[in-house]
Formats: structure tokens, C-alpha cells, sequence
């Protein structure tokens, strides 16, 4: 079987466009590196530069129209219903700005051809590498982006010595003004010309041996022997309501706490601190010739029909490593594009979507055991509570805060875009994120400082919301959401119009039952709030019902059981129940499972799945009904059709939400542990016959490795991390041993149960 170091994405030849450049970061910088000959361009990103400033978008007109939209909608005139809120309930304005791109890095060789190019990722160590032969030197350059040091660090070597020869610069598209601020540091700086955030790039040359000669926009460097470039990039942001910060001090700062540190030691405490979070987690699901391949030769063989798992344990170990890039403590969140964006104004402002896409985006951080990756998020939601508040109050005169389905950095929680962003469950939803931190890590104190006050705030504001529906209605007497709408999917009433705009959909139910089913169970556990508890508990019994269509059987997606006038829509938001939620099981809900197959059949039929995220989601259902065929189907898709040369998910544009969701995707089929027991191996299709995963964590506290053979499982070992008591599917006879002695286990139908010990490794044989 293969080691564990060959987690590399490599080419020869350089990138032609952006997405075939590679990505290194450190959650707060990054940059795309081409591998160019004769010219290098590094593109750099820095999380904090976005355009806008802080405004108050809140619509004076929204909480007098509200009653009279809820009955508009509850009278079915969805039209009129959507003509009101439309003048009336959308933020003002209702566009957010977009997150930009610092800059570029270029630079220039006077290189003719060359020969024995190549260039690559190792995931492993972080470290991008671009090698050629030009001449008779060997020319060799590393770029990687350190969390130790906050700084890009980028390094030129050759040999034989003092062949290094090139011009550097910086440019950017606009807003910037580049200039060398002493013989070996060029400066590129400004502010966002729509808006107010200033930026700037730092890069510090140190040129061993050789000449340097700096004159305006430009370093020349001469026959050196090596080259050390030092990226250090900031903006004035600091939060939602300040950016007064001093992006030119902080690039300075950054710089002088490495000014007597040699290349080697960035380099080392660099590894030092990226290797330890990658290698928790190992895959492999068998090997092929394709292995010696460069990368985009192998993704093109997959497009072609080619199976190769040892691509697919390649883009599940990206996907984690672009997780690392683009989501550290501290920094904000992965947006549409992680943090790699070359745009000034990015397709979809790559800004945070919740109505699915932020939410994917943080599908792997527990499963993949990069728990510390998840805390951005939950920073970030903190940050909307104070903004979700006013929302609540000006829009919905309801308590508690509300997110509709999109943010950016300035605190914006109003509805955008238009009528379908009239959809306030952004908050709620995106609680769903800190409850599943603390099942799997168990972390008591982050729950009660953390996750219940933004788990409450967010419940408070739905049962303020709930309305009952009237008489006349499906769900009369019901609690229901209005306005609501199944994001961004339109409906057909029995008059032929065409509407989005409802109430009761069935997506704000399944996530309004999670929620309050959360808010219990923590409750529960942190003791207290006896009156909260009861109200989410007489709300949830009077909370309007799934409803399985009559005529079709399918899961209905709306209140009523209407026709679609796009019925292989890219969202298949009912779906919520299954996951990423577990409100709906194979074998808890058998009927609604039964029902849920059939909608998500039905999509397919009608060309659903067609962006990369969508195909990602369809990864995830498969996997949690247990068809390992279908799963794996969805996944060559993927990667066939919505995947890019760099490997980045393309929906199509490029939008990281697909690398996420499929890489959570191949975790659900090798271990899942929603319902309340772990299952090992639930969905293992027939090309992963033979291989192994380490370090995947499942709920209630382990950490689970797995072996397995011809199909089978051979062995898996659970690392309990809380001693909490463990359920494990396991068809058959199995022996459960810890340190050697048997573990007494109870068996019923085809799950074992045994207490556990904190710190204490389980190991289950077939
Ligand atoms: C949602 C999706 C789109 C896109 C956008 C960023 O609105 O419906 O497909 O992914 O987010």
C-alpha cells in the first residue's frame, strides 16, 4: 500500500489560467501559484480585503408590511404577496459588495527554454515546488503560506550557484499604487474605491550574493545564489464596524518578527505546524498505474470514465487541506472561494452564502478531525447576532437574531438579492454547526459560553416568528414559518402561476425542528432555562408536520403538493431532513426515508445535480441510504464534470462549496454516526474493495480507523475521546478487545453496545 506521502497534485507545465494554478494559505493569506518560466505570477489574497463600509440596511417599510404579506400568503395570493414584500421587506439596499483580490507577485526571468519541468502541491507539508532545468542549471522555487510567521513565504535556488537573474513587481487591477520603499522591499497599497478598507503587500527580497538594484515599481536582482521573498499582506479591517486599522504597521510588524529568521527555519516550523493537522487523517482505497500521472492527466482519464481511488483519496485529503488554508482560528470564515479570489468583483461577491453553500463549506471540519478549522464559522456567527438582532426586531418585530441567505464582512442580515431573499433561517441553520462541535468534541464549557447563546438567540427568533396557520390552510392550527421559501426553487399553483414565495416550507420546518430538538438536548445537558424548554417543546408538538405527497409519494418540498416548473432544481433543500440533518433515517423514519428517495429520484430524472455543489449534496444522500454504488456514481461525477484542473470544485465558476461537500461526502460513505450509533463502512462501493482510513471522528467521541478487504471490514479501532457508552453497526459476529481483553458488549440486532474508557482504544474484529 502506498505511504502517506504522496498526497501531491502535480503538472508539467505551468498553469495557463487561474484554475489550474495551485493554492497555499494559512486562513488569513493566500495565494494561486502559476509555476510560469520566463514570468511568475503569484496571486494573493488576504481575508479581510473586501469593499463596502458598515451600514444600517434595515427596511423601515418591513414590519408594517409583514401582517398583510402573511396574509396575502396564507389567502394563496403568492403573487400579490411577493409584489408587496418586494417594495417593502429587502434590505436597503439589498446588494452587498464583493471580497477582492490583494494583488499580484510577478516575476520575470530572462530564461529561454527549458527542460524537466515540473511543478506540484504536497499537500503534506503545504509547500508548492516549481522545478526546470534551463541551460545547465537546475532553477527551483518554493512558495507556502505560514500560519507560525503570517506571512507567504517564497524561495529561489540553483543550482550550480549564481544563476538567479529576474525583475519582481507587484500589481493589482486598480485602487493600488506600487513603489520600493527601500533597495530590497516593494510596496503595494490603497483602499477599495467602493468602500473603505485599506490594503497592503509587503515583499522583502534577500538576495544572497548577486546584485540588487530597486528603481520605481521594480527590484532587479543579478546573479545571486539564492533568493528568499517574504510576502507579508493586511488591511485596516478589524471588524463589522471598525477598519481603522494600519495595514502598513501590521505588514512591517509581520516582517520584523522574521528578520533575523533564516528561510530554513520559517520552512521547518512551517511543517512543523502544518503536518501534525494533515496527518491526522489518512486514506487509501486502493492504487493504480494512474498513480504516476500528473494530476490533470488523471482527472482527464476520470472524465473519460476511468476509475482511480488513489485520485479520489487525493482530492478528499485537498479538500481538508483547503479547509486548513482557508479557515484558522482567528480569520473569517471559508467564503464562496475559501479565501483564493482573482476578482475585484467576484462572481457571487464570493461572499458567504446560508442557504447551503456556507454550511457545506464546514461539512468536513468534525468528521475530518480538523475540529479547530470550525471555530471561524462560529466566530463569525457571533459577529451577526448584534446586526441579526436589529433584523429581528425592524423586519419581524421578533426577539433574538436572524441571517436570511447571504452575509458579508459588514454585518449584513437583511434580506438580499430579491424576493427569495426573503428566507430568515440563515441564523438558524447555521446553528446546526456549534451543537455538532460539541457532539463530537464534547467541549461543555464551549457549549454553554458559546454555542447555547447563539443556539437560543437563534430559537428565539423562530418561535417569536412561528406563526399559526389559519383555517383553510393544509396545516391549519399548525405552527408554521411565513413568509418562507424552499431557497431559491419556484413552484407551480394550481392556476399555472409561477411563485418562490410561501409559507411553511418544508425546509424551514426540518430546520426549525433540529434546532429546537438542539436547544433541548443542550438544555439537557447544561441544566437551567426550564421555561425556554418548555416553549421549544410545546412548539415543536404544534410545529406543522412532513408531508408525504398523496399522489406521488414523494416528500412534498411545500406546503402544498405543487407542480415544479423546474424539477431538477440544484437545491434540494427537503432534503435537509436527511441530511445534513438526521431528522429523516433509513431506519428511524423508514417512510419518510422511503419518500425522500423518491423526490431526490425524481430530481435526478430531471437533470438534477448540475452545479458542483449540488453534486456534492447528491454524494451525501446516497450515502446516508446506504447505496454505495449510487454515492460513488455521484462522486465520478463530480470530479468528470464539476472539477478543474487544480482540482477546484466548479459550479461552474469555481466555488469551493463542491471541494467541501465531496469530501464530506466520501466520509459519509466510510462512517457515519448521525442516528445514534457509529457505522462503519455503511457505503463502500465496489471500486474501494481494498484500503484503510485513520483519524475520522464520529459523534459522542472517537476517533475511528478502519481496515478492509474484498468488500468486508477487517478491523476497526475506536479511540474513545470522552468515555461516552459506543453503539457500532456491525452485521455479524464481532469481537470487541481493548488493551487485549475482551470488552463485554451487548448485541441488539445488528448493533453492539459497550461502555468505554476515556483515552482507551476499542478494537472491533469481524
Ligand atoms: C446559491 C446557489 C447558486 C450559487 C450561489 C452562490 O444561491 O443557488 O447556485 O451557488 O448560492
Amino acid at each position: 500500500m502506498k505511504n502517506t506521502n504522496d498526497y501531491i497534485l502535480w503538472y508539467d507545465k505551468p498553469a495557463g489560467q487561474w484554475t489550474d494554478a495551485l493554492p497555499v494559505g494559512n486562513g488569513r493569506i493566500g495565494a494561486m501559484v502559476f509555476g510560469g518560466v520566463q514570468r511568475e505570477r503569484i496571486q494573493l489574497n488576504e481575508d479581510t480585503l473586501w469593499e463596502g463600509a458598515p451600514q444600517d440596511t434595515n427596511n423601515p417599510k418591513a414590519l408594517e408590511a409583514l401582517p398583510k404579506v402573511q396574509q396575502l400568503l396564507f389567502e394563496d395570493k403568492n403573487d400579490e404577496a411577493t409584489k408587496l414584500a418586494g417594495e417593502t421587506m429587502l434590505g436597503v439596499p439589498h446588494r452587498i459588495k464583493s471580497y477582492q483580490s490583494l494583488g499580484d507577485i510577478i516575476l520575470e526571468f530572462p530564461h529561454g527554454e527549458v527542460t524537466e519541468y515540473r511543478r506540484e502541491l504536497d499537500l503534506e507539508t503545504g509547500i508548492t515546488k516549481t522545478t526546470y532545468r534551463c541551460g545547465s542549471a537546475n532553477f527551483s522555487r518554493e512558495v507556502f503560506a505560514t500560519a507560525v510567521d503570517n506571512i507567504i513565504a517564497i524561495r529561489i535556488e540553483c543550482d550550480p550557484s549564481e544563476h538567479i537573474t529576474f525583475d519582481a513587481t507587484m500589481t493589482r487591477e486598480q485602487d493600488a499604487n506600487v513603489e520600493t520603499i527601500s533597495n530590497n522591499t516593494l510596496r503595494l497599497s490603497g483602499q477599495c474605491s467602493d468602500g473603505i478598507v485599506r490594503f497592503s503587500a509587503y515583499l522583502q527580497l534577500n538576495v544572497k550574493d548577486g546584485q540588487v538594484q530597486s528603481e520605481n515599481d521594480r527590484i532587479s536582482v543579478k546573479e545571486a545564489n539564492a533568493v528568499t521573498l517574504l510576502l507579508a499582506g493586511a488591511t485596516s479591517y478589524v471588524n463589522q464596524k471598525d477598519a481603522s486599522g494600519n495595514p502598513h504597521e501590521l505588514c512591517e510588524n509581520y516582517l520584523a518578527s522574521v528578520e533575523t529568521k533564516s528561510y530554513e527555519a520559517i520552512r521547518a516550523d512551517h511543517i512543523a505546524e502544518h503536518q501534525p493537522l494533515f496527518r491526522r487523517v489518512d486514506l487509501n482505497l486502493g492504487s493504480t498505474d494512474a498513480e504516476n500521472l500528473p494530476t490533470d492527466e488523471r482527472l482527464a482519464a476520470v472524465k473519460e470514465g476511468a476509475a482511480d481511488p488513489g485520485l479520489v483519496a487525493l482530492y478528499f485529503q485537498y479538500g481538508r487541506y483547503l479547509l486548513m488554508g482557508s479557515s484558522r482560528p482567528g480569520c473569517l470564515p471559508a467564503n464562496l472561494q475559501g479565501i483564493w479570489n482573482e476578482h475585484m468583483k467576484a462572481p457571487w461577491n464570493s461572499d458567504f452564502h446560508t442557504n447551503i453553500n456556507l454550511q457545506m463549506n464546514y461539512w468536513v471540519p468534525e468528521v475530518c478531525n480538523l475540529a479547530e478549522c470550525h471555530k471561524p464559522l462560529f466566530d463569525y456567527m457571533e459577529t451577526l447576532v448584534e446586526p441579526g438582532n436589529q433584523t429581528a426586531k425592524r423586519h419581524y418585530g421578533a426577539e433574538g437574531w436572524v441571517v436570511h441567505h447571504l452575509s458579508d464582512v459588514w454585518g449584513f442580515t437583511t434580506p438580499a438579492d430579491g424576493i427569495w431573499g426573503i428566507s430568515p433561517m440563515g441564523a438558524a441553520w447555521l446553528c446546526e454547526h456549534v451543537w455538532e462541535h460539541y457532539l463530537f468534541g464534547g467541549d461543555v464549557e464551549f457549549l454553554k459560553k458559546q454555542a447555547y447563546p447563539l443556539m437560543k438567540g437563534a430559537a428565539r427568533f423562530v418561535l417569536d416568528f412561528l406563526v399559526e396557520a389559519p383555517e383553510g390552510t393544509p396545516v391549519a392550527g399548525k405552527l408554521v414559518t411565513n413568509p418562507s421559501h424552499s431557497p431559491e426553487n419556484s413552484f407551480l399553483k394550481p392556476d399555472g402561476e409561477r411563485s418562490l414565495f410561501t409559507y411553511a416550507a418544508t425546509m424551514d420546518l426540518e430546520i426549525i425542528h433540529e434546532l429546537f430538538t438542539n436547544c433541548i438536548a443542550c438544555i439537557d445537558v447544561l441544566g437551567g432555562d426550564v421555561d425556554f424548554r418548555a416553549e421549544l417543546v410545546a412548539a415543536l408538538e404544534q410545529l406543522a408536520p412532513l408531508q408525504i405527497s398523496e399522489k406521488t409519494g414523494r416528500l412534498q418540498e411545500w406546503v402544498f403538493d405543487y407542480d415544479e416548473p423546474e424539477p431538477g432544481h440544484r437545491h434540494m433543500s427537503h432534503m435537509y431532513g436527511l441530511h445534513p440533518s438526521c431528522q429523516i433515517t433509513l431506519r428511524g423514519t423508514p417512510e419518510l426515508a422511503a419518500a425522500a428517495k423518491k423526490s431526490l429520484e425524481y430530481r435526478l430524472q430531471h437533470g438534477g445535480g448540475q452545479t458542483g455543489w449540488s453534486r456534492a449534496w447528491l454524494i451525501n444522500f446516497f450515502a446516508r441510504f446506504e447505496e454505495a454504488e449510487a454515492a460513488y456514481d455521484h462522486l465520478q461525477a463530480l470530479l468528470a464534470r464539476c472539477t478543474l484542473t487544480n482540482l477546484f470544485d466548479t459550479h461552474p465558476p469555481f466555488q469551493i462549496d463542491g471541494n467541501f461537500g465531496g469530501t464530506a461526502g466520501i466520509v459519509e460513505m466510510l462512517l457515519q454516526s448521525h442516528a445514534g450509533e457509529v457505522n462503519l463502512l455503511p457505503a463502500l462501493p465496489k471500486a474501494w474493495d481494498t484500503g484503510y482510513v485513520k483519524g475520522l471522528r464520529a459523534r459522542g467521541g472517537f476517533e475511528v480507523d478502519m481496515t478492509w478487504e474484498n468488500g468486508k471490514l477487517t478491523e476497526a479501532q475506536l479511540l474513545s475521546t470522552l468515555g461516552n457508552d459506543c453503539w457500532v453497526r456491525t452485521p455479524g459476529t464481532v469481537s470487541v478487545t481493548c488493551d487485549g481483553q475482551r470488552v463485554k458488549y451487548s448485541q441488539s440486532r445488528d448493533v453492539v453496545n459497550f461502555h468505554t474508557e476515556a483515552g482507551k482504544t476499542y478494537t472491533i474484529s469481524a
